[in-house]
């Protein structure tokens, strides 16, 4: 019969496909070599080294979902969701790269570009040669991004694009942009190229989380969008929301590998500091700690595997989306702020890695949709009742 595992209560291992298990091991290899060493440094100089993506890129580690024809692994939800976990278990900020890349930039030009579009870009995305970034957020208010300002207007042989965009991870080393901007009142995804003339994307200084991955602003100053660049086969907030779906997916089990390091760390320096003359994790209090890490961490991951095997059938279940995001962010924040008590006074150094997880999941917390913007999705599915405005 089967025996308890404390590291894998319900064997999910058990329950992965020879492809997935291969998948998490060699992308567990590679950011347990590779990221793991350079993570301190990264995070203290607040650098983002874009040779990662590249890296990351001859791993097949970006774009998991898209089509092989285009460059991209053609593998399950199952297998992003894994790669996820993996390169969160070291840093938040990585596993955004990697999200960003595969969720919010070939996701959208793969589901609504052209074929000529896909060819062009698609391949060089999946090696990490280009980089991408996604603009939805604007400074008033992310929440709510149909309010955008961002607007295009239609000119000769392409359109005029004006408005900015905030808090947009990797911008400022972006080769391009998948820009929304509302053309006649209607939300578009266009793909803005670097060197476009009006296309700048400072640097966003001074963050106290995901201090690994670099965020800038976008700035449009009637800059020119060639009609080849618009993603012709969507429109709405269905365009962006549909990108949101495979992120916020991808970060719920990527919030699990950075709850699953804290935890296991915790365990192990409560086994090994001894204080009143005993090991801490000999106490009810630190047991009681990690038994709920341990519970937390089980089911969130159950969760994430349903759900992707789930997306895998083609279920459309954003709000079950929500539901993980949101469980999985939260949870994972207190268990790294859990961690970060049992190690005591060590737990604010960066050597032990885990203040950086908790302080990197405050905006994982925030970002693709806050803790209560997720609640007020599940509270309209529920009552039929919005209670946003
Ligand atoms: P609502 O009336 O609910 O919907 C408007 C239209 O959009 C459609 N829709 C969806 N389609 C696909 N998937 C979803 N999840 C969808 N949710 C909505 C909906 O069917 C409707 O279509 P139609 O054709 O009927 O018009 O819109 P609302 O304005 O009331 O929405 C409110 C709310 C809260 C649901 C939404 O605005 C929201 O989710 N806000 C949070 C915004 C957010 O998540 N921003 C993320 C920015 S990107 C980012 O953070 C990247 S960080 C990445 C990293 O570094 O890892
Ligand atoms: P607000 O919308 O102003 O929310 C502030 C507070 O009000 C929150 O607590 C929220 O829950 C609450 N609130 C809002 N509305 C309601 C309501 N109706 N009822 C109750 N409470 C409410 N965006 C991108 O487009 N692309 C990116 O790549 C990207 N990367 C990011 C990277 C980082 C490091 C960060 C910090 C953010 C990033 N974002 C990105 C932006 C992110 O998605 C937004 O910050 C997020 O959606 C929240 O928007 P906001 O900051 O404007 O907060």
């Amino acid at each position: 019969g089967k025996s308890f595992d404390w590291r894998d209560p319900f064997h999910l291992e058990e329950q992965l496909t020879e492809e997935e298990r291969l998948v998490s091991e060699s992308a567990r290899a590679y950011c347990q070599d590779r990221l793991m060493p350079r993570v301190i440094e990264a995070n203290r100089e607040e650098h983002f080294d874009r040779e990662i993506l590249r890296e990351m890129g001859t791993q097949g580690l970006l774009g998991a979902t898209v089509a092989e024809e285009y460059g991209g692994a053609g593998a399950s939800h199952v297998c992003y969701g894994l790669i996820a976990r993996e390169v969160e278990r070291v840093d938040s900020g990585y596993r955004s790269a990697m999200s960003v890349q595969s969720s919010l930039v070939m996701y959208p030009i793969e589901a609504f570009g052209d074929e000529a579009q896909k060819k062009r870009f698609l391949p060089g995305l999946a090696r990490g040669e280009l980089v991408g970034c996604f603009g939805l957020t604007e400074t008033d208010g992310g929440s709510d991004p149909g309010a955008m300002k961002t607007t295009a207007k239609k000119a000769d042989g392409g359109y005029i694009l004006n408005g900015s965009k905030m808090w947009i991870s990797n911008s400022p080393i972006a080769d391009l942009a998948v820009v929304w901007a509302k053309l006649d009142g209607d939300i578009r995804g266009f793909v803005v190229e670097r060197g476009t003339e009006g296309f700048s994307t400072p640097k966003i200084g001074g963050k106290l989380s995901l201090r690994a991955s670099v965020t800038g602003e976008i700035v449009l100053e009637d800059a020119f969008v060639p009609e080849e660049n618009l993603l012709p086969n969507v429109r709405g907030l269905r365009g962006p929301f549909s990108c949101l779906n495979k992120a916020r997916y991808g970060i719920s089990w990527g919030a699990m590998g950075a709850a699953e390091f804290c935890w296991h760390a915790a365990r192990q320096y409560a086994l090994d500091r001894v204080v009143f003359g005993k090991p801490i994790a000999g106490t009810q209090l630190v047991q009681k700690k990690l038994a709920d890490m341990q519970t937390e961490i089980a089911l969130g991951l159950q969760g994430s595997l349903r759900l992707g095997r789930l997306l895998d059938e083609g279920a459309y279940v954003p709000e079950t989306i929500s539901l993980m995001k949101r469980n999985n962010c939260g949870k994972a924040l207190d268990i790294a702020r859990t961690a970060r008590d049992i190690h005591g006074g060590n737990g604010v150094s960066e050597d032990y890695h885990i203040l950086r997880h908790a302080i990197n999941l405050e905006t994982v917390n925030t970002y693709e949709g806050t803790h209560d913007i997720h609640a007020l999705i599940l509270g309209r599915a529920q009552t039929g009742l919005q209670a946003f405005f």
